[in-house]
């Protein structure tokens, strides 16, 4: 019989207790997932990549000014992204000119084209890039 035999049981329940880690390799696939996906079904559909994509701009925006500059899109575009997502060519991007590059960005994450992206699709190079211009 040991000495304490209650607090030997809660020590042992204490270790039964400890969470199993969660592997994180797809940690930020995962998070862009609760975030964006709004109606929890597993899956980012365009509404849904559009609203977290919105609300990301807003909060880069900075200054307010309804512009992105390349600095405030640091680096969740690359340069040739961004001049390409510049439709008019000003520097800066609206939020219509965000919203049109991460449709694109959308399209390209969903390789099998169900107007779907799902967690695999995200864990994907083109879902990473999406995953940068939806998550904050
Ligand atoms: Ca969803
Ligand atoms: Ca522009
Ligand atoms: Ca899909």
């Amino acid at each position: 019989m040991p000495k304490h035999p209650v607090s030997t049981f809660l020590g042992l329940v204490g270790i039964l207790a400890i969470p199993v880690m969660v592997p994180t390799t797809s940690a930020f696939a995962a998070k862009a997932l609760t975030t964006a996906d709004t109606d929890k079904d597993g899956t980012l559909e365009k509404a849904e990549v559009d609203a977290a994509a919105g609300d990301l701009f807003d909060k880069l925006d900075k200054e307010k000014d309804g512009k992105l500059s390349k600095a405030e899109v640091g680096t969740r575009l690359s340069k040739a992204d961004f001049a390409a997502a510049d439709a008019d060519h000003d520097g800066t991007l609206t939020k219509d000119e965000y919203i049109a590059a991460v449709d694109s960005a959308f399209k390209a994450a969903d390789a099998d084209g169900d107007g779907k992206v799902e967690a695999k699709e995200l864990k994907s190079k083109a879902g990473r890039s999406l995953t940068r211009l939806i998550s904050f």
